[in-house]
């Protein structure tokens, strides 16, 4: 299974409804608390322009979008993380999670019950943070714990205590690990430890066309105004045409509120995407374009490895035509290679987002 966002939230804040949404699976979505057991997992089309103009070019009979998986995961609560509402089980699948999209509340309506009675975004984000920080908290007392038993100075246990007191000093002082600076080796260590806060997350602000919701909106915007966080108020329930922006605030400080009111929920399905660190590739031909997920930083040797392991067990080298190269000469091959645009790239080449490839392989 590919990249996995976990949407995340309160009970009832939305998240089976949107969730619904993007995949047009019939989850059910009930007006009463802990309403998902199961989570449900939706496998998800990243749609990209880039695909139709490639294909259109080659006259390709197929076009195959690449995906990422949402899962729609049940409320916490407060206390979930030593196990209050059915908490620790639900810790459990954020942990599968490779991202996280928290979904906030931001309505008012007497009819879909609040669990704390009362609509107040700010203290809902905060019970949700909490949850996932006090859960690597134990998480990081049980390895000491653990350690205690091994030789503690052994110089790679000695590191990896260290770094879990650094962690744990963090965590006690409120900060969500993915706000501290860490090295590459430091990451590598903490991957078995499937650390929620470290996990890149985004906020999802479920907001419709009242007045009193635009007030709340505006209000976690401005709590994050000078943090980089990736923020995306939609308006799930109302059906009204809206062009809904992301908001990174580091890139944009101003954002038009009137602009929400209707979803799209690629932005979404884009933000999720960059948000895990992902970028495209493609393979072109006659018989199918189609594009290929990879993280930023991998080899061309790694890229191939996802289309067959032969390829990768096989690799010699790879032709490489750049997206921009390819539209520039509208897809002429012979234009493309005399002009030099045609890289032959060895196993070490790092993949760029949009690279179109070929790869040659020797079995
Ligand atoms: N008015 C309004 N109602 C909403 C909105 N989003 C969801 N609802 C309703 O709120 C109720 C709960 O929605 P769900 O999507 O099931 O909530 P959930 O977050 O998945 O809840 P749990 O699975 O219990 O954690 C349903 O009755 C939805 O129809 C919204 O934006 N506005
Ligand atoms: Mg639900």
């Amino acid at each position: 299974m590919g990249f996995k966002c976990g949407i995340v939230g309160l009970p009832n804040v939305g998240k089976s409804t949107l969730f619904n949404m993007m995949t047009n699976l019939q989850v059910p979505a009930e007006n009463f608390p802990f309403c998902t057991i199961k989570p449900n997992i939706g496998i998800i089309p990243v749609i990209d322009q880039r695909l139709k103009e490639i294909s259109s070019f080659l006259l390709s009979k197929k076009i195959i979008y690449t995906n990422i998986n949402f899962f729609d995961i049940a409320g916490l609560v407060k206390g979930a993380s030593t196990g209050s509402g059915l908490g620790n089980s639900f810790l459990e699948n954020i942990k599968q999670c490779n991202a996280i999209l928290h979904m906030v509340r931001c309505f008012n309506n007497d009819n879909i019950t609040h669990i704390y009675h009362n609509i107040d975004p700010e203290r809902d984000i905060d019970i949700i943070n909490m949850e996932l920080l006090l859960s690597d908290l134990s998480v990081c007392e049980k390895y000491l714990i653990k350690t205690r038993i091994i030789n503690r100075k052994l110089e790679n246990v000695k590191k990896g205590i260290n770094l879990i007191n650094f962690c744990i000093c963090n965590l006690k002082a409120g900060i969500p690990l993915r706000e501290v600076i860490l090295s590459k080796s430091d990451h590598f260590f903490l991957e078995d430890f499937k650390l929620l806060t470290l996990k890149p997350m985004m906020y999802i602000l479920n907001a419709d066309i009242h007045k009193d919701s635009k007030v709340m909106v505006t209000k976690i915007l401005s709590k994050f105004k000078d943090k980089n966080v990736t923020i995306l108020p939609l308006i799930i329930k109302n059906n009204i045409p809206i062009n809904s922006q992301s908001i990174n605030f580091l890139q944009k400080k101003t954002y038009d509120l009137d602009n929400i009111s209707n979803i799209n929920f690629y932005d979404i399905i884009r933000e999720g995407y960059k948000l895990l660190k992902l970028i495209t590739f493609f393979t072109a031909g006659p018989k199918e374009t189609r594009a290929w997920t990879l993280k930023q930083g991998a080899t061309i040797k790694k890229a191939s490895g996802l289309i067959h392991t032969d390829f990768e067990k096989g690799f010699i080298r790879a032709q490489v035509i750049s997206y921009h190269d390819f539209i520039d000469f509208k897809g002429n091959m012979r234009h493309i290679k005399l002009a030099g645009k045609m890289r032959i790239e060895g196993k070490k080449y790092i993949v760029q987002d949009g690279d179109i490839v070929n790869f040659l392989f020797n079995v």
